[in-house]
């Protein structure tokens, strides 16, 4: 086989893209409330045993990218685009002036900040460390965030504890750890209302996001359950300004079913903010595009959504793999993700309409004839054969998922 010199290379991945065909224009991709974070454009594919496989890429060239790809919404953290040393400073300012104009000039709008309370040395100990000073100093941070959040015109701020939490047990009183965390989004909601008044702009929503492991070996807030719990714990000052950012991949690692954790988010009024990508349960955060691993799931994940009327962001907070080039991250990853979501978000759609999932489900609410009594057996009699038709929903799920429900069969010649 003859080898592709370098310099062809680009020009076959572009080809076999538009080869593969099923894209939507930028101008469709709007339509949906699809942002992309900053860190994960600028991802460089490094990990603790991986060195980076792509060069840096400042805010300026991500917002342009995302512009023309049609993603209409930028998400960032506060150390993504503002040096660790110039938060709180003129520097932050002379920056958020230049993020204002790039997003102005490429038609994106930033949806969501969120505090790095993870990476820094100085969150060795967590963000709600013993040292008092550290915690004085997290407050600082939510509340720069939020007030940077409020220049750049976003509605949400995202917090991800990181490493609340520990690698060794019994250093630490876990309940006064939580209270300590509990004073910082107290902080970055008292601020909120008062930058929320001064400026004239609506309060942010404040959206807490749960991994169970990763940092550290026990985390305080693991599961999007956890987090419910502790909005309602009486801990906080404004619960009612407080609500969740799911991560789809987050649930998987500790075996949920997503869309499982998400009902009970929308039960509780709090879902707000929905972090969208793929992996595997049980394992590591590899944060891969949404879709890849897992489509019938993410089809009925989107189906729960639509139905009850979710209308936060969907944040692809996913990571392009370390096989695909800078080049590759505009070219294949960032469009592929956003069109398998709307496609899935549409087949959503048809699903919802679809009449035999409709009459099946109907049917299995209307239910048998009313056996009298509290007779058992003859309950279970009355609905036994409705209730085959649970199989026959899943299977019209995956038909509408590869498209056999528009007719298409194979057959052996
Ligand atoms: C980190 C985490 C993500 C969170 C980010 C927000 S930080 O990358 O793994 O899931 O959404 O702070
Ligand atoms: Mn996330
Ligand atoms: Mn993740």
């Amino acid at each position: 086989m003859n080898p592709i010199s370098e310099n062809q290379q680009q020009a076959l991945v572009s080809r076999l893209m538009q080869a593969c065909g099923g894209s939507y224009s930028p101008a469709t991709r709007r339509k949906y409330f699809i942002s992309g974070p900053q860190w994960a454009a600028a991802y460089q594919g490094q990990a603790l045993f991986h060195a980076p496989t792509r060069p840096e890429l400042g805010f300026e060239a991500i917002i342009r990218k995302f512009g023309e790809l049609g993603i209409g919404h930028w998400a960032t953290h506060d150390t993504d685009v503002i040096p660790t040393d110039a938060l709180g400073t003129d520097r932050q300012a002379e920056i958020v002036a230049r993020i204002q104009a790039a997003l102005k000039q490429n038609g994106v709008a930033c949806s969501m900040v969120t505090t790095e309370t993870f990476f820094h040395a100085v969150w060795a100990g967590g963000p709600a460390a013993e040292a008092a000073e550290v915690r004085e100093y997290a407050r600082f941070r939510v509340r720069n965030a939020v007030a940077m959040g409020h220049e750049l015109g976003a509605s949400y701020a995202v917090y991800w504890p990181g490493s609340l939490g520990y690698y060794v047990q019994g250093a630490i009183d876990e309940t006064e750890s939580l209270r300590w965390y509990a004073d910082a989004i107290n902080a970055a909601c008292e601020h909120d209302i008062e930058v929320a008044r001064a400026k004239n702009r609506n309060t942010l929503k404040h959206c807490l996001e749960a991994k169970p492991f990763e940092p550290q070996a026990e985390i305080l807030l693991p599961t999007s359950d956890a987090m419910l719990a502790f909005i309602a714990s009486g801990l906080l000052t404004h619960p009612q300004m407080v609500g969740l950012n799911p991560e789809y991949l987050h649930e998987l690692m500790w075996g949920a079913a997503p869309r499982a954790a998400l009902a009970r988010a929308l039960l509780a009024g709090k879902l707000f903010h929905f972090d969208v990508n793929d992996g595997y349960r049980l394992k590591h955060d590899v944060d891969i595009g949404v879709g890849l691993v897992n489509p019938l799931d993410w089809l009925n994940v989107l189906v729960l959504l639509r139905s009850h009327g979710y209308n936060g962001p969907f944040n692809l907070d996913y990571k392009p793999p370390r096989t695909t080039s800078q080049f590759g991250v505009f070219e294949v990853s960032f469009p592929t993700c956003v069109d398998r979501f709307i496609t899935l978000w549409e087949m959503a759609g048809e699903v919802i309409a679809d009449p035999i999932i409709k009459e099946a489900t109907d049917a299995l609410k209307r239910g048998g004839p009313v056996a009298g009594g509290h007779d058992a057996d003859a309950i279970a009699r009355a609905n036994r054969e409705l209730l085959t038709l649970h199989e026959l929903i899943a299977h019209r799920l995956v038909q509408i998922l590869l498209g056999l429900h528009r007719g298409r069969t194979f057959s052996i010649a």
